[in-house]
Protein backbone atom coordinates (compact mmCIF):
# COMPACT_ATOMS: atom_id res chain seq x y z
CA UNK A 1 0.00 0.00 0.00
CA UNK A 2 1.38 3.27 -0.43
CA UNK A 3 0.86 5.66 2.60
CA UNK A 4 1.35 9.13 3.18
CA UNK A 5 1.59 10.30 6.77
CA UNK A 6 1.53 13.80 7.65
CA UNK A 7 2.29 16.47 11.16
CA UNK A 8 0.55 19.34 11.23
CA UNK A 9 1.94 22.69 10.51
CA UNK A 10 0.89 24.67 13.41
CA UNK A 11 3.53 25.60 16.05
CA UNK A 12 3.61 27.20 19.17
CA UNK A 13 4.97 30.70 20.40
CA UNK A 14 7.69 28.82 22.12
CA UNK A 15 8.23 26.94 19.10
CA UNK A 16 8.61 29.66 16.14
CA UNK A 17 9.09 27.66 12.86
CA UNK A 18 11.98 30.31 12.23
CA UNK A 19 14.36 28.86 14.89
CA UNK A 20 12.98 25.20 15.72
CA UNK A 21 11.80 22.82 13.54
CA UNK A 22 11.51 19.33 14.58
CA UNK A 23 10.57 15.90 13.20
CA UNK A 24 7.37 14.51 14.47
CA UNK A 25 8.69 11.34 16.54
CA UNK A 26 5.32 9.11 15.94
CA UNK A 27 5.10 9.25 12.35
CA UNK A 28 9.21 8.40 12.18
CA UNK A 29 7.84 5.09 14.27
CA UNK A 30 4.54 4.20 12.57
CA UNK A 31 7.21 4.09 9.04
CA UNK A 32 8.89 2.23 10.96
CA UNK A 33 6.97 -0.27 12.06
CA UNK A 34 4.61 -1.06 9.22
CA UNK A 35 5.51 -4.26 7.16
CA UNK A 36 8.55 -3.50 4.64
CA UNK A 37 6.56 -4.43 1.78
CA UNK A 38 4.45 -1.13 1.57
CA UNK A 39 5.74 2.21 0.72
CA UNK A 40 5.57 4.97 3.23
CA UNK A 41 6.19 8.74 2.85
CA UNK A 42 6.25 11.11 6.07
CA UNK A 43 6.01 15.13 5.40
CA UNK A 44 6.22 17.26 8.63
CA UNK A 45 4.00 19.81 7.36
CA UNK A 46 5.97 22.41 10.19
CA UNK A 47 8.58 22.66 7.33
CA UNK A 48 6.44 24.09 4.59
CA UNK A 49 4.72 26.41 6.61
CA UNK A 50 4.08 28.96 4.14
CA UNK A 51 3.24 26.63 1.59
CA UNK A 52 1.11 24.10 2.60
CA UNK A 53 -2.12 23.49 0.21
CA UNK A 54 0.89 23.09 -2.90
CA UNK A 55 3.27 20.80 -0.58
CA UNK A 56 -0.38 18.72 0.04
CA UNK A 57 -0.79 19.02 -3.78
CA UNK A 58 2.17 17.69 -4.53
CA UNK A 59 2.11 15.02 -1.81
CA UNK A 60 -0.51 13.61 -3.06
CA UNK A 61 -0.33 13.69 -6.62
CA UNK A 62 3.20 12.50 -6.43
CA UNK A 63 2.38 9.75 -4.08
CA UNK A 64 -1.38 8.85 -4.95
CA UNK A 65 -2.31 7.31 -1.46
CA UNK A 66 -4.34 4.70 -0.50
CA UNK A 67 -3.96 5.96 3.15
CA UNK A 68 -3.29 9.29 4.71
CA UNK A 69 -2.33 9.32 8.52
CA UNK A 70 -2.58 12.41 10.47
CA UNK A 71 -0.88 13.18 13.71
CA UNK A 72 -2.65 15.85 15.98
CA UNK A 73 -2.61 17.80 18.55
CA UNK A 74 -5.52 19.58 20.17
CA UNK A 75 -4.58 23.06 19.49
CA UNK A 76 -3.84 21.48 15.51
CA UNK A 77 -7.59 19.98 15.10
CA UNK A 78 -8.97 22.74 12.97
CA UNK A 79 -5.81 22.73 10.78
CA UNK A 80 -6.19 18.71 10.47
CA UNK A 81 -9.88 19.01 9.33
CA UNK A 82 -8.79 21.70 6.63
CA UNK A 83 -5.59 19.33 5.78
CA UNK A 84 -8.49 16.12 5.39
CA UNK A 85 -11.23 18.02 3.76
CA UNK A 86 -8.56 19.01 0.72
CA UNK A 87 -6.97 15.04 0.63
CA UNK A 88 -10.32 14.52 0.37
CA UNK A 89 -11.02 17.01 -2.51
CA UNK A 90 -8.03 15.61 -4.22
CA UNK A 91 -8.43 11.66 -3.53
CA UNK A 92 -11.74 11.23 -2.49
CA UNK A 93 -10.70 7.55 -2.47
CA UNK A 94 -7.79 7.48 0.00
CA UNK A 95 -8.72 6.21 3.69
CA UNK A 96 -7.87 8.94 6.47
CA UNK A 97 -6.47 7.55 9.88
CA UNK A 98 -6.06 9.93 12.60
CA UNK A 99 -3.66 9.69 15.69
CA UNK A 100 -1.86 11.45 18.58
CA UNK A 101 -3.07 13.02 21.64
CA UNK A 102 -6.06 14.91 20.13
CA UNK A 103 -7.86 11.76 18.94
CA UNK A 104 -7.25 9.31 21.50
CA UNK A 105 -8.77 11.74 23.86
CA UNK A 106 -11.18 13.50 22.36
CA UNK A 107 -12.25 10.82 19.88
CA UNK A 108 -15.41 11.90 19.12
CA UNK A 109 -14.28 15.09 17.65
CA UNK A 110 -13.31 12.81 15.26
CA UNK A 111 -16.67 10.95 14.22
CA UNK A 112 -18.38 13.23 12.42
CA UNK A 113 -19.24 11.95 8.48
CA UNK A 114 -18.99 15.42 7.54
CA UNK A 115 -14.92 15.00 8.03
CA UNK A 116 -14.52 12.09 6.10
CA UNK A 117 -12.19 9.75 9.27
CA UNK A 118 -12.28 6.60 8.39
CA UNK A 119 -10.00 5.21 11.38
CA UNK A 120 -9.18 6.70 14.85
CA UNK A 121 -6.17 5.25 16.39
CA UNK A 122 -5.99 5.76 20.14
CA UNK A 123 -2.85 5.48 22.25
CA UNK A 124 0.32 3.86 20.81
CA UNK A 125 0.05 3.94 17.21
CA UNK A 126 3.15 1.32 16.44
CA UNK A 127 1.57 -1.71 16.17
CA UNK A 128 -2.07 -0.92 16.00
CA UNK A 129 -0.86 0.62 12.28
CA UNK A 130 1.20 -2.39 11.91
CA UNK A 131 -2.05 -4.44 12.16
CA UNK A 132 -4.63 -1.89 10.45
CA UNK A 133 -2.28 -1.55 6.83
CA UNK A 134 -2.67 -5.32 6.95
CA UNK A 135 -5.97 -5.40 7.64
CA UNK A 136 -6.58 -3.01 4.57
CA UNK A 137 -4.44 -4.39 2.50
CA UNK A 138 -5.73 -8.30 2.62
CA UNK A 139 -9.23 -6.74 3.48
CA UNK A 140 -9.09 -8.52 6.93
CA UNK A 141 -11.85 -7.41 9.58
CA UNK A 142 -11.05 -3.73 11.26
CA UNK A 143 -12.77 -5.26 14.06
CA UNK A 144 -9.80 -7.47 15.18
CA UNK A 145 -7.68 -4.68 15.52
CA UNK A 146 -6.94 -3.23 19.02
CA UNK A 147 -6.92 0.09 19.82
CA UNK A 148 -8.94 1.74 16.98
CA UNK A 149 -12.70 3.08 16.39
CA UNK A 150 -13.67 2.86 12.66
CA UNK A 151 -16.23 4.14 10.48
CA UNK A 152 -19.33 1.50 9.79
CA UNK A 153 -21.35 3.24 7.70
CA UNK A 154 -22.57 6.21 9.39
CA UNK A 155 -21.77 5.23 12.93
CA UNK A 156 -18.22 4.72 14.28
CA UNK A 157 -17.19 1.01 16.06
CA UNK A 158 -15.12 0.65 19.04
CA UNK A 159 -12.90 -1.56 19.49
CA UNK A 160 -10.73 -2.82 22.37
CA UNK A 161 -8.43 -0.56 23.96
CA UNK A 162 -4.39 -1.48 23.45
CA UNK A 163 -2.22 -2.90 26.04
CA UNK A 164 0.75 -0.22 26.45
CA UNK A 165 3.82 -1.92 24.47
CA UNK A 166 6.40 -2.90 26.99
CA UNK A 167 9.29 -1.94 24.45
CA UNK A 168 11.28 -5.13 25.11
CA UNK A 169 10.60 -7.78 22.96
CA UNK A 170 11.22 -5.77 19.68
CA UNK A 171 7.39 -5.17 19.51
CA UNK A 172 7.99 -1.54 18.61
CA UNK A 173 11.06 -1.43 15.66
CA UNK A 174 13.21 1.66 15.06
CA UNK A 175 12.13 4.57 13.24
CA UNK A 176 12.35 4.68 9.71
CA UNK A 177 13.62 8.22 8.98
CA UNK A 178 14.19 7.42 5.64
CA UNK A 179 10.86 7.86 4.93
CA UNK A 180 10.59 11.51 5.10
CA UNK A 181 9.95 13.41 2.18
CA UNK A 182 10.61 16.93 2.99
CA UNK A 183 13.69 18.47 4.36
CA UNK A 184 15.26 21.68 6.94
CA UNK A 185 14.04 20.19 10.40
CA UNK A 186 16.35 22.87 12.59
CA UNK A 187 17.48 23.72 16.31
CA UNK A 188 18.86 27.35 15.83
CA UNK A 189 20.16 26.36 12.65
CA UNK A 190 21.93 23.25 13.52
CA UNK A 191 20.39 20.06 11.89
CA UNK A 192 18.24 18.04 14.75
CA UNK A 193 15.88 14.75 14.97
CA UNK A 194 14.36 13.50 17.97
CA UNK A 195 14.95 9.93 19.48
CA UNK A 196 12.90 8.29 22.21
CA UNK A 197 14.57 6.07 24.92
CA UNK A 198 11.81 5.66 27.02
CA UNK A 199 7.99 5.74 27.34
CA UNK A 200 5.08 6.59 30.08
CA UNK A 201 5.52 8.26 33.07
CA UNK A 202 4.52 6.83 37.19
CA UNK A 203 3.74 10.41 37.87
CA UNK A 204 -0.20 11.89 37.71
CA UNK A 205 0.45 15.96 37.47
CA UNK A 206 -3.01 17.58 36.76
CA UNK A 207 -2.48 19.73 33.68
CA UNK A 208 -0.68 16.52 31.60
CA UNK A 209 -2.45 14.31 29.07
CA UNK A 210 0.23 11.30 29.40
CA UNK A 211 -1.88 9.40 32.23
CA UNK A 212 -5.14 9.65 30.33
CA UNK A 213 -2.92 8.27 27.29
CA UNK A 214 -1.71 5.49 28.68
CA UNK A 215 -1.69 5.02 31.91
CA UNK A 216 0.78 5.36 34.73
CA UNK A 217 3.52 3.26 33.63
CA UNK A 218 7.24 3.59 32.29
CA UNK A 219 8.80 1.26 29.98
CA UNK A 220 12.69 0.91 28.65
CA UNK A 221 13.86 0.83 25.10
CA UNK A 222 17.28 -1.29 25.70
CA UNK A 223 20.18 1.11 25.84
CA UNK A 224 21.72 -0.76 22.59
CA UNK A 225 18.77 0.38 20.61
CA UNK A 226 19.00 3.87 21.65
CA UNK A 227 22.48 4.25 20.90
CA UNK A 228 21.74 2.84 17.58
CA UNK A 229 19.22 5.05 17.15
CA UNK A 230 20.91 7.89 17.80
CA UNK A 231 23.59 6.54 15.56
CA UNK A 232 21.27 6.51 12.78
CA UNK A 233 20.17 9.90 13.76
CA UNK A 234 23.78 11.24 13.33
CA UNK A 235 24.37 9.37 10.25
CA UNK A 236 21.92 11.50 8.33
CA UNK A 237 22.92 14.56 9.50
CA UNK A 238 21.89 15.60 13.04
CA UNK A 239 23.87 17.53 15.14
CA UNK A 240 21.17 18.62 17.81
CA UNK A 241 18.99 15.61 19.36
CA UNK A 242 15.75 16.09 21.38
CA UNK A 243 15.16 12.80 23.63
CA UNK A 244 11.51 12.77 23.79
CA UNK A 245 10.98 10.27 26.58
CA UNK A 246 7.48 11.40 28.63
CA UNK A 247 10.12 11.57 31.91
CA UNK A 248 13.73 10.69 31.01
CA UNK A 249 14.20 11.32 34.93
CA UNK A 250 12.35 8.61 36.26
CA UNK A 251 14.99 6.24 36.53
CA UNK A 252 17.77 8.21 37.03
CA UNK A 253 20.27 5.17 37.37
CA UNK A 254 19.14 3.78 33.88
CA UNK A 255 19.61 8.27 32.47
CA UNK A 256 23.49 7.83 34.35
CA UNK A 257 23.52 4.82 32.31
CA UNK A 258 22.37 5.97 28.93
CA UNK A 259 24.90 9.40 29.57
CA UNK A 260 27.45 6.75 30.07
CA UNK A 261 27.11 4.70 26.91
CA UNK A 262 26.66 7.38 24.58
CA UNK A 263 30.18 9.11 25.88
CA UNK A 264 31.14 5.15 25.10
CA UNK A 265 30.03 5.42 21.48
CA UNK A 266 31.75 8.83 20.96
CA UNK A 267 28.51 10.31 20.20
CA UNK A 268 29.23 13.39 23.03
CA UNK A 269 29.75 15.87 20.15
CA UNK A 270 25.80 16.13 19.67
CA UNK A 271 23.71 18.84 21.54
CA UNK A 272 21.36 16.95 23.26
CA UNK A 273 17.86 18.23 24.77
CA UNK A 274 16.05 16.31 27.17
CA UNK A 275 13.08 17.01 29.53
CA UNK A 276 13.92 16.59 33.41
CA UNK A 277 12.22 17.11 36.88
CA UNK A 278 13.71 19.47 39.26
CA UNK A 279 13.35 16.94 42.28
CA UNK A 280 15.94 13.92 40.35
CA UNK A 281 18.61 16.43 39.27
CA UNK A 282 18.18 18.41 42.87
CA UNK A 283 18.80 14.67 44.40
CA UNK A 284 21.74 13.80 41.64
CA UNK A 285 23.62 17.24 41.95
CA UNK A 286 26.82 17.29 40.99
CA UNK A 287 27.63 14.03 39.47
CA UNK A 288 24.46 13.78 37.38
CA UNK A 289 25.38 16.95 35.95
CA UNK A 290 29.00 16.33 35.35
CA UNK A 291 27.89 13.27 33.29
CA UNK A 292 24.95 14.79 31.55
CA UNK A 293 27.99 17.33 30.38
CA UNK A 294 29.89 14.96 29.53
CA UNK A 295 27.23 13.40 27.51
CA UNK A 296 26.89 16.25 25.56
CA UNK A 297 23.66 17.58 27.09
CA UNK A 298 23.07 21.19 26.02
CA UNK A 299 19.62 22.07 26.90
CA UNK A 300 17.33 20.97 29.78
CA UNK A 301 13.93 21.71 30.20
CA UNK A 302 12.70 21.39 33.54
CA UNK A 303 9.07 21.09 34.44
CA UNK A 304 9.51 23.65 37.14
CA UNK A 305 5.48 24.06 36.39
CA UNK A 306 5.39 26.64 39.53
CA UNK A 307 7.81 28.05 42.35
CA UNK A 308 4.53 28.37 44.94
CA UNK A 309 3.52 25.43 46.72
CA UNK A 310 -0.03 25.81 46.44
CA UNK A 311 -0.18 26.01 42.66
CA UNK A 312 1.63 22.75 43.01
CA UNK A 313 -0.81 21.12 44.88
CA UNK A 314 -3.17 22.49 42.71
CA UNK A 315 -1.11 21.02 39.70
CA UNK A 316 -0.23 18.02 41.61
CA UNK A 317 3.12 18.60 40.56
CA UNK A 318 4.31 19.01 44.32
CA UNK A 319 6.43 15.80 44.97
CA UNK A 320 8.46 15.90 41.19
CA UNK A 321 9.30 19.35 42.35
CA UNK A 322 10.04 18.97 46.13
CA UNK A 323 12.77 18.08 48.35
CA UNK A 324 12.40 15.88 51.52
CA UNK A 325 15.33 16.88 54.22
CA UNK A 326 14.90 17.84 57.97
CA UNK A 327 11.45 16.65 58.25
CA UNK A 328 10.77 19.49 55.74
CA UNK A 329 9.78 19.53 51.86
CA UNK A 330 11.35 22.57 50.03
CA UNK A 331 11.12 22.75 45.96
CA UNK A 332 13.60 21.56 44.29
CA UNK A 333 13.93 23.96 41.19
CA UNK A 334 16.59 26.70 42.63
CA UNK A 335 18.93 23.71 43.14
CA UNK A 336 18.12 21.71 40.02
CA UNK A 337 19.00 25.21 38.15
CA UNK A 338 21.76 26.04 40.01
CA UNK A 339 23.51 22.67 39.56
CA UNK A 340 22.84 22.59 36.12
CA UNK A 341 24.44 25.77 35.46
CA UNK A 342 27.27 24.75 37.41
CA UNK A 343 28.18 22.58 34.52
CA UNK A 344 27.37 24.46 31.99
CA UNK A 345 23.80 23.47 31.31
CA UNK A 346 21.33 25.89 29.47
CA UNK A 347 17.87 25.81 31.36
CA UNK A 348 14.52 25.83 29.35
CA UNK A 349 11.94 26.69 32.30
CA UNK A 350 8.69 25.44 32.52
CA UNK A 351 6.23 27.38 34.25
CA UNK A 352 2.65 27.84 34.43
CA UNK A 353 1.05 30.20 35.22
CA UNK A 354 -2.69 31.54 35.79
CA UNK A 355 -4.10 28.41 38.12
CA UNK A 356 -7.48 29.35 39.49
CA UNK A 357 -6.16 31.01 42.45
CA UNK A 358 -3.90 33.05 41.18
CA UNK A 359 -3.78 36.98 41.64
CA UNK A 360 -1.39 39.03 40.01
CA UNK A 361 0.91 38.91 42.84
CA UNK A 362 1.23 34.86 42.15
CA UNK A 363 1.66 34.98 38.74
CA UNK A 364 4.62 38.17 39.25
CA UNK A 365 6.39 35.91 41.24
CA UNK A 366 6.75 33.35 39.03
CA UNK A 367 7.80 36.02 36.50
CA UNK A 368 10.28 37.18 38.91
CA UNK A 369 11.81 33.54 39.39
CA UNK A 370 11.80 32.76 35.52
CA UNK A 371 13.67 36.71 34.94
CA UNK A 372 16.33 35.45 37.87
CA UNK A 373 16.45 31.57 36.89
CA UNK A 374 15.79 30.11 33.60
CA UNK A 375 17.86 31.11 30.26
CA UNK A 376 14.96 30.21 28.26
CA UNK A 377 11.12 31.17 29.17
CA UNK A 378 8.45 28.37 28.47
CA UNK A 379 5.88 29.78 30.35
CA UNK A 380 2.47 28.89 29.39
CA UNK A 381 -1.17 29.38 30.68
CA UNK A 382 -3.10 25.63 32.36
CA UNK A 383 -5.32 24.68 29.05
CA UNK A 384 -8.01 22.26 29.03
CA UNK A 385 -6.33 19.46 27.15
CA UNK A 386 -9.05 16.73 26.47
CA UNK A 387 -9.19 14.26 29.55
CA UNK A 388 -6.80 15.86 31.50
CA UNK A 389 -7.46 16.10 35.83
CA UNK A 390 -6.99 19.59 35.13
CA UNK A 391 -9.68 20.24 32.35
CA UNK A 392 -12.70 18.72 34.97
CA UNK A 393 -11.45 20.87 37.58
CA UNK A 394 -11.65 23.79 35.54
CA UNK A 395 -14.73 22.33 34.17
CA UNK A 396 -16.31 22.12 37.90
CA UNK A 397 -15.53 25.75 38.53
CA UNK A 398 -16.45 27.31 35.26
CA UNK A 399 -13.28 28.82 34.21
CA UNK A 400 -12.99 27.66 30.81
CA UNK A 401 -14.35 30.74 28.85
CA UNK A 402 -12.54 30.09 25.46
CA UNK A 403 -13.25 26.70 23.67
CA UNK A 404 -11.86 27.35 20.47
CA UNK A 405 -9.45 24.80 20.65
CA UNK A 406 -7.31 26.12 18.36
CA UNK A 407 -5.88 28.75 20.63
CA UNK A 408 -5.08 25.71 23.04
CA UNK A 409 -1.21 26.10 21.78
CA UNK A 410 -0.19 26.92 25.48
CA UNK A 411 0.67 30.69 25.74
CA UNK A 412 -3.17 31.99 24.83
CA UNK A 413 -4.51 32.18 28.37
CA UNK A 414 -8.40 30.45 27.46
CA UNK A 415 -9.33 30.02 31.77
CA UNK A 416 -9.61 32.57 34.14
CA UNK A 417 -8.81 32.38 37.58
CA UNK A 418 -11.14 33.16 40.76
CA UNK A 419 -9.12 37.04 40.70
CA UNK A 420 -8.26 37.57 37.19
CA UNK A 421 -9.51 37.07 33.50
CA UNK A 422 -7.66 35.16 31.03
CA UNK A 423 -6.37 38.42 29.06
CA UNK A 424 -4.66 39.81 32.26
CA UNK A 425 -3.29 36.47 32.59
CA UNK A 426 -2.03 36.42 29.30
CA UNK A 427 -0.81 40.31 28.85
CA UNK A 428 1.40 39.85 32.16
CA UNK A 429 2.81 36.44 30.81
CA UNK A 430 3.16 38.01 27.21
CA UNK A 431 4.85 41.52 28.43
CA UNK A 432 7.44 39.62 30.88
CA UNK A 433 8.53 36.60 28.68
CA UNK A 434 9.84 38.87 25.56
CA UNK A 435 12.31 40.46 27.42
CA UNK A 436 13.57 37.35 29.03
CA UNK A 437 14.14 35.89 25.25
CA UNK A 438 15.91 38.72 24.65
CA UNK A 439 18.01 37.81 27.14
CA UNK A 440 19.19 34.08 25.44
CA UNK A 441 20.15 35.72 22.51
CA UNK A 442 24.26 36.01 23.76
CA UNK A 443 24.07 32.70 24.74
CA UNK A 444 23.23 31.40 20.71
CA UNK A 445 25.66 33.96 19.41
CA UNK A 446 28.37 32.44 21.25
CA UNK A 447 26.83 29.07 19.85
CA UNK A 448 25.93 29.31 17.07
CA UNK A 449 26.62 32.76 15.30
CA UNK A 450 26.22 32.60 11.89
CA UNK A 451 22.44 31.47 12.81
CA UNK A 452 22.48 34.92 14.73
CA UNK A 453 24.02 36.88 12.47
CA UNK A 454 21.70 35.68 9.44
CA UNK A 455 18.52 35.52 11.53
CA UNK A 456 18.78 37.76 14.43
CA UNK A 457 16.63 40.66 13.58
CA UNK A 458 14.00 38.26 12.15
CA UNK A 459 14.08 36.57 15.48
CA UNK A 460 13.82 39.76 17.55
CA UNK A 461 11.16 40.92 15.13
CA UNK A 462 9.60 37.44 15.13
CA UNK A 463 9.49 37.64 19.32
CA UNK A 464 8.34 41.87 19.10
CA UNK A 465 5.58 41.30 16.78
CA UNK A 466 2.78 43.60 17.53
CA UNK A 467 5.57 46.37 18.17
CA UNK A 468 6.09 49.65 16.04
CA UNK A 469 8.23 52.19 16.22
CA UNK A 470 5.82 54.30 18.20
CA UNK A 471 5.57 51.74 21.03
CA UNK A 472 9.58 51.64 20.98
CA UNK A 473 9.64 55.24 22.01
CA UNK A 474 6.81 54.84 24.89
CA UNK A 475 4.26 56.79 22.93
CA UNK A 476 1.51 53.88 22.95
CA UNK A 477 0.32 51.69 25.66
CA UNK A 478 1.57 48.61 25.90
CA UNK A 479 -1.80 47.44 25.89
CA UNK A 480 -2.58 48.57 22.17
CA UNK A 481 0.79 46.24 21.63
CA UNK A 482 -0.73 43.46 22.74
CA UNK A 483 -3.88 43.31 21.11
CA UNK A 484 -1.90 43.67 17.75
CA UNK A 485 0.22 40.74 18.61
CA UNK A 486 -2.90 38.62 18.97
CA UNK A 487 -4.46 39.81 16.31
CA UNK A 488 -1.24 38.65 14.20
CA UNK A 489 -1.58 35.42 16.00
CA UNK A 490 -4.48 34.88 15.53
CA UNK A 491 -3.74 35.28 11.41
CA UNK A 492 -0.88 33.16 11.65
CA UNK A 493 -3.46 30.36 13.10
CA UNK A 494 -4.75 29.70 8.96
CA UNK A 495 -1.93 27.52 7.89
CA UNK A 496 -4.18 26.29 5.10
CA UNK A 497 -5.90 27.57 2.54
CA UNK A 498 -9.05 24.95 2.61
CA UNK A 499 -12.30 25.49 4.34
CA UNK A 500 -13.08 23.66 7.53
CA UNK A 501 -15.41 21.05 6.21
CA UNK A 502 -17.36 21.50 10.28
CA UNK A 503 -17.69 25.11 10.25
CA UNK A 504 -18.96 25.78 7.35
CA UNK A 505 -18.34 25.60 3.50
CA UNK A 506 -16.92 22.08 2.58
CA UNK A 507 -15.97 21.51 -0.76
CA UNK A 508 -15.74 18.01 -0.33
CA UNK A 509 -19.24 17.83 1.51
CA UNK A 510 -20.33 19.42 -1.83
CA UNK A 511 -18.96 17.94 -4.55
CA UNK A 512 -19.99 14.46 -3.22
CA UNK A 513 -23.31 15.67 -2.19
CA UNK A 514 -25.53 12.44 -2.49
CA UNK A 515 -23.28 9.52 -2.57
CA UNK A 516 -22.45 7.92 0.70
CA UNK A 517 -19.67 7.28 2.90
CA UNK A 518 -19.31 3.59 0.95
CA UNK A 519 -19.48 5.37 -2.31
CA UNK A 520 -16.54 6.93 -1.59
CA UNK A 521 -14.48 4.43 -0.19
CA UNK A 522 -10.95 3.20 -1.99
CA UNK A 523 -11.45 1.28 -5.15
CA UNK A 524 -9.10 -1.93 -3.78
CA UNK A 525 -12.09 -4.47 -4.08
CA UNK A 526 -12.43 -3.87 -0.17
CA UNK A 527 -15.79 -2.82 1.54
CA UNK A 528 -14.84 -1.39 4.65
CA UNK A 529 -18.96 -1.26 5.40
CA UNK A 530 -19.42 -4.94 4.73
CA UNK A 531 -16.33 -6.35 6.17
CA UNK A 532 -17.12 -5.01 9.12
CA UNK A 533 -20.54 -6.52 9.50
CA UNK A 534 -19.37 -9.80 8.18
CA UNK A 535 -16.56 -10.23 10.90
C1 LIG B 1 8.35 15.93 22.80
C2 LIG B 1 7.13 16.76 23.04
C3 LIG B 1 7.11 18.04 22.49
C4 LIG B 1 8.22 18.60 21.64
C5 LIG B 1 7.88 18.27 20.16
C6 LIG B 1 9.01 17.65 19.41
C7 LIG B 1 8.48 16.96 18.17
N1 LIG B 1 8.39 17.63 17.06
O1 LIG B 1 8.15 15.81 18.25
C8 LIG B 1 8.08 20.12 21.93
C9 LIG B 1 8.82 20.49 23.21
C10 LIG B 1 8.54 21.04 20.82
C11 LIG B 1 6.59 20.17 22.24
C12 LIG B 1 5.85 21.30 22.08
C13 LIG B 1 4.50 21.37 22.33
N2 LIG B 1 3.76 20.44 22.91
CO1 LIG B 1 4.44 18.68 23.33
N3 LIG B 1 4.99 17.03 23.98
C14 LIG B 1 6.04 16.27 23.81
C15 LIG B 1 5.95 14.96 24.59
C16 LIG B 1 6.78 15.09 25.85
C17 LIG B 1 6.38 13.70 23.83
C18 LIG B 1 5.77 13.53 22.45
C19 LIG B 1 6.52 12.46 21.68
O2 LIG B 1 7.26 12.72 20.77
N4 LIG B 1 6.35 11.19 22.06
C20 LIG B 1 6.95 10.05 21.35
C21 LIG B 1 6.02 9.59 20.21
C22 LIG B 1 6.55 8.34 19.56
O3 LIG B 1 4.81 9.28 20.86
P1 LIG B 1 3.42 10.01 20.49
O4 LIG B 1 3.65 11.37 20.01
O5 LIG B 1 2.48 9.82 21.59
O6 LIG B 1 2.93 9.14 19.29
C23 LIG B 1 2.36 7.85 19.46
C24 LIG B 1 0.83 7.87 19.54
O7 LIG B 1 0.32 9.11 19.98
C25 LIG B 1 0.36 7.51 18.17
N5 LIG B 1 0.26 8.52 17.12
C26 LIG B 1 0.69 9.78 17.09
N6 LIG B 1 0.42 10.34 15.90
C27 LIG B 1 -0.19 9.41 15.14
C28 LIG B 1 -0.68 9.46 13.84
C29 LIG B 1 -1.27 8.32 13.27
C30 LIG B 1 -1.76 8.35 11.87
C31 LIG B 1 -1.37 7.15 14.05
C32 LIG B 1 -1.97 5.93 13.46
C33 LIG B 1 -0.88 7.10 15.37
C34 LIG B 1 -0.30 8.23 15.90
O8 LIG B 1 1.36 6.60 17.76
C35 LIG B 1 2.64 7.09 18.16
C36 LIG B 1 3.60 5.94 18.33
O9 LIG B 1 3.19 5.06 19.33
C37 LIG B 1 4.41 14.87 24.88
C38 LIG B 1 3.98 14.01 26.02
C39 LIG B 1 4.24 14.42 27.45
N7 LIG B 1 4.52 13.54 28.32
O10 LIG B 1 4.27 15.56 27.77
C40 LIG B 1 4.01 16.36 24.88
C41 LIG B 1 2.62 16.75 24.31
C42 LIG B 1 2.36 15.91 23.09
N8 LIG B 1 2.75 18.15 23.93
C43 LIG B 1 1.69 18.81 24.13
C44 LIG B 1 1.53 20.18 23.82
C45 LIG B 1 0.22 20.81 24.21
C46 LIG B 1 2.53 20.91 23.21
C47 LIG B 1 2.45 22.40 22.86
C48 LIG B 1 1.17 22.82 22.14
C49 LIG B 1 2.53 23.27 24.08
C50 LIG B 1 3.61 22.78 24.97
N9 LIG B 1 3.26 21.96 25.95
O11 LIG B 1 4.73 23.15 24.77
C51 LIG B 1 3.71 22.60 21.99
C52 LIG B 1 3.36 22.69 20.51
C53 LIG B 1 4.37 22.09 19.60
C54 LIG B 1 4.36 22.68 18.25
N10 LIG B 1 3.99 21.91 17.24
O12 LIG B 1 4.65 23.84 18.08
C55 LIG B 1 0.60 17.98 24.76
C56 LIG B 1 -0.52 17.60 23.78
C57 LIG B 1 -1.86 17.63 24.46
C58 LIG B 1 -2.96 17.60 23.47
N11 LIG B 1 -4.09 17.05 23.88
O13 LIG B 1 -2.85 18.07 22.39
C59 LIG B 1 1.42 16.81 25.33
C60 LIG B 1 0.69 15.47 25.45
C61 LIG B 1 1.91 17.24 26.73
C62 LIG B 1 0.78 17.55 27.67
N12 LIG B 1 0.51 18.80 27.91
O14 LIG B 1 0.14 16.70 28.21
N13 LIG B 1 6.15 18.99 22.65
S1 LIG C 1 6.13 14.25 35.50
FE1 LIG C 1 6.00 15.09 33.40
S2 LIG C 1 5.30 13.36 32.10
FE2 LIG C 1 4.95 12.82 34.27
S3 LIG C 1 2.80 13.34 34.62
FE3 LIG C 1 4.08 15.11 35.28
S4 LIG C 1 4.23 16.45 33.46
FE4 LIG C 1 3.46 14.45 32.74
Amino acid sequence: MRILLLSMPDSSEHTPSLAIRMPNGALGSLAGNVDPAHQVAIADLVLVQHAVRPTIEHLVSEIDPDVVGLSVMTFQRVTARRVICLVRALKPTARIVVGGYDPSLAPEAWTSPELGVDVIVRGEGDRTFRELIRAFDDCGPLAAVDGIWFREGAEFRRNRPRAVARLTDDDVRPPNRAARVLGGYTMLGRPIDVVETSRGCTFDCSFCSIIEMRGRNFHRFSIERVIADIRDAHARGARAIFLVDDNITLDVGRFEELCRAIIRAGLHHVDYLAQAMTAAIAARGDPLARLMRRAGFRYVFLGIENVLDDDLVFLKARSKNTRRGAGQRTNSAVDAVKTLHRHGMLVVGGLIVGNPDDRRESIAANLSFARRYVDWPYIQHPTPYPGTPMTRDFEQRGFIVNRRVEEYDGTTAVTRSEHLDPIEIEFMRWRAERWLKVRHMPAVLRHDPAFVLRNGLRMLAHTFRGSTWRSMLGREPAHVVFERYRAIRARERAYVDWPDPIAGTAPFHDQHRGQSANDLLPNTGCDLTHRATEH
